[in-house]
Parts: C-alpha cells; structure tokens; sequence
C-alpha cells in the first residue's frame, strides 16, 4: 500500500482538519479576555474592598447576573481585597488590557483623567439625592464618556457617601484643628489642596498602608466614609472622626477600551445594562452599611463628632470658586441637578 504523503483525498481531509483546528483556536484566544461577536468572555474585575463590603458584593452581583444570564458564556471573575493591585497600579493595568475591570474611586481616576478632578471639589454636592440627580443625569453621562479619552468605558456608578476626616491626636472640631495635622489623601486627587487650605498637611499614600501609618505615627489622621472608617479597622488606630462630609466621591465601574471594543454590540448592551441594575444592588446596600458601621463605631467607643460643616466649607470656598470655575460644565450640570427633584 502506498504510504507516501496520502492520496489527494487525503491531503484534503488533512487540510479540513487543519482549518478546524485553526477555528478552535481562533475561538479558545477569543475566549481569552475578549470575545467575537456572541463568544466567551473571561474577564478578571479588580476590586479593593474585602469581599462584604457592599462595592465587592455589588461587583459579585454583577458578574453573577451576567453569568446566568449568558449560561457561562460572560465569566467575570472579581478579585476583592487589592488581590490585583493598588488602585492606581489597577487603572494602569485596565488601560493596558492586563486586567479588563475595575471598580476604582473617582479621585484615583484624575491622574488618568484630568476632569474627573471635578468630583473632588469640597462641598460641590449638597446632600446624598442632590449627588444623586447629578450622577443619573447628563451631567453623570457625561463623566462616564470622558473616560473614553484614557482608554477606559465607564458602566456606571456606586455611592461612596460623604468623607471626613479621623484623627488619632485629639478631635477635630473645626479646620484650625488640622493645624500642625499630618493627613493622608488619595493619589492624585484635590484633597491635599483640600487640606492645606484647611491648614492640614497632606500625605498620598495607597489605601492599604494607611493602618500602619496611622499605627506608627507617619501620619496623624485621615479622611474617609464611615463603611470604609470599620472595614479597614482604622478606627482602632485613630478613634476621633469628624462628620465634616467634605466631599461625595463616586465610585465606577470600568472596563479597559480595548477589550469592550472586542464583545459583540449585543454583549455590550447587556454588560451595560446589568451594570446600571447592579447600581440599585449597591445604594441598597450601602445604606445598611453605614447604619451598621455607625452602630460598631457606638459600640467600640469611637467618638463621632457631629460638627457645624459650615465653617470647613469657608475655609476652602476660595477652592471651591477656583475649580468651579475651571469645570463650567460640570458646574453647570451640578447645579441643574440641583433644581431636578
Ligand atoms: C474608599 C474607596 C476606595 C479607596 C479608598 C481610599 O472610600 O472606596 O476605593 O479609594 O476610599 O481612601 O483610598
């Protein structure tokens, strides 16, 4: 029998297998990261908090929602507790395409994103509906589709309620007590302007090494929600917090551009969609959380001191009439949300 390199009809199936091969292959790499139009989708989402806090639980429900709604075929896989990274080092990495979602802080996104320094002006939102209004609005679209311009696709938003500053060295009950105050802030954001307006200092340092500065005394306070106040056990460390609610920051939901530009258009309009419901999920839950947080503050003996937040804002309206200025726009949105019910 003729053991050459196969009959014609041979080499023929030979190829057809070849292709088949070649096609499973092409699937299986779409597969990884990104997706054809209707393939699977393996993403990694990138999340700070540990795995009860209502953002982690939010992304959990999220990516739940999505599975079983595609039967497996959208599998987004959350790592909660920095398991991927500092935020900053995530939003590196999302608009590389190493790591396809985060959820990060909207004062982290204004190094990557200039206007998004706009969230952190003090006081610019008026109380949780009014913060509220805006982000449901166009003004809050609009946010969203700037982060196009830094390779990121914004999804949609989660509440982060107020921040205020915790200190270990005695209360502060008025902005003169910054004073001589070591504070950290959040990369990149307005904050540490925030602060030396006040007449604090201000620190950056990653959210995760802010319990041993606290801890060793590198730094003498620093600013947060409640929820965020407990989780990290900070408190422990500096248990005099002032509700001054200097600012309401967002929280986002992202994915890197690239790899949103790989799903299909069906695809993308339910990611969006399960995205925006998942936002219901998470103000739900946030309210519990800062009922619960204030009840373990009560009952671990933390002072929670109740303040007059007019005079921390006087102490930064020069700041506040500086960046107002400077985003119009946004300013314009702000206060259209504000006659919106
Ligand atoms: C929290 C926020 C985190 C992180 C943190 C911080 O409120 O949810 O993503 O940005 O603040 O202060 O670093």
């Amino acid at each position: 029998m003729f053991r050459g390199n196969g009959s014609p009809d041979k080499r023929g199936s030979r190829l057809a297998a070849l292709l088949a091969a070649a096609a499973v292959l092409t699937l299986t790499l779409a597969g990884c990261g990104g997706s054809a139009a209707g393939g699977s989708v393996s993403w990694r989402l990138a999340e700070t908090h540990p795995r009860d806090y209502p953002t982690t639980q939010a992304d959990i429900w999220f990516a739940d929602q999505l599975r079983e709604r595609t039967n497996g075929r959208i599998d987004i896989e959350v790592f909660p507790d920095a398991q991927l990274g500092e935020e900053r080092d995530v939003m590196e990495q999302v608009k590389l395409g190493s790591v396809e979602m985060t959820r990060t802080n909207a004062n982290l996104v204004t190094e990557f994103v200039s206007s998004w320094e706009a969230f952190g002006i003090p006081y610019v939102f008026d109380d949780e509906q009014h913060f509220w209004n805006f982000l449901n609005g166009p003004g809050g679209k609009r946010k969203l589709e700037e982060l196009n311009q830094a390779g990121y696709v914004g999804l949609t938003y989660y509440d982060s309620g107020a921040r205020n500053f915790y200190t270990g060295s005695g209360p502060v009950e008025e902005p003169s007590d910054l004073h001589g105050q070591n504070i950290r802030v959040q990369p990149g954001s307005l904050t540490s302007e925030m602060v030396e307006a006040m007449g604090g200092s201000a620190t950056t340092m990653n959210f995760s090494e802010v319990y041993s500065g606290l801890e060793t005394g590198v730094i003498d306070g620093a600013e947060n929600n409640l929820p965020s106040y407990v989780s990290t056990g900070h408190y422990e460390v500096a248990d005099d917090i002032t509700m001054d609610k200097h600012q309401r920051v967002p929280e986002v939901l992202m994915v890197g551009q690239q790899v949103w530009n790989q799903l299909g258009q069906q695809d993308k309009e339910l990611v969006r969609e399960v995205a925006e419901e998942s936002t219901e999920v998470q103000r739900d839950l946030w309210k519990k959380e800062v009922e619960k947080a204030r009840q373990t503050l009560e009952q671990e003996g933390v002072d929670i001191h109740d303040v007059d937040t007019a005079k921390f804002r006087a102490a930064v309206s020069g700041m506040i009439d500086k960046y107002e200025g400077r985003f119009g726009d946004f300013t314009s949105a702000v206060d259209e949300a504000r006659n919106t019910d």
